[in-house]
C-alpha cells in the first residue's frame, strides 16, 4: 500500500511535530541584524561580507535599512547554519567590542 507523503503524527510519535512544516522538511529560519548606537557601520558591513557571504553594495543596502529601520534581514538558513552565524557575529561583536545582536524567527 502506498503511503501518503508529508507529516503522520501516528507514524511518527517520536519526531516533534513543531519541527516539521507542511512540506515535510526540516524550517528554515530567517537571521535579522539588530540595530544599536554603538556598533560602527564598517564592522556592520564586514560581518554582512563575512558571514552572510554578501557583495559590498548588497551588505551596505542591509546595514542602511537596519540603521533606519531597526532590524533587517541577513539571510535565511537551516537551524543550525543559523545559529552558527549568529554565534560568530556575537563572537566577533564581544571580540571587537561592539554590542551588536542578531536574532533568528521560523519562517
Ligand atoms: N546605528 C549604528 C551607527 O549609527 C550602525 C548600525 C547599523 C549598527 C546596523 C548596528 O545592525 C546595525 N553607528
Amino acid at each position: 500500500m502506498v503511503q501518503p507523503e508529508g507529516p503522520n503524527p501516528q507514524q511518527n510519535e517520536d519526531v516533534a511535530i513543531d519541527e516539521r512544516c507542511e512540506t515535510g522538511r526540516p524550517p528554515l529560519y530567517r537571521v535579522f541584524l539588530l540595530n544599536d548606537d554603538y556598533t560602527t557601520m564598517d564592522f556592520v558591513v564586514l560581518m554582512l561580507e563575512t558571514i552572510f557571504h554578501k557583495s559590498a553594495v548588497e551588505a551596505t543596502h542591509i546595514m542602511l535599512f537596519v540603521h533606519k529601520q531597526g532590524r533587517g534581514l541577513a539571510g535565511v538558513f537551516d537551524r543550525e547554519i543559523a545559529e552558527a552565524k549568529i554565534a560568530e557575529v556575537h563572537e566577533q561583536a564581544r571580540i571587537n567590542g561592539f554590542p551588536l545582536r542578531c536574532i533568528m524567527e521560523k519562517e
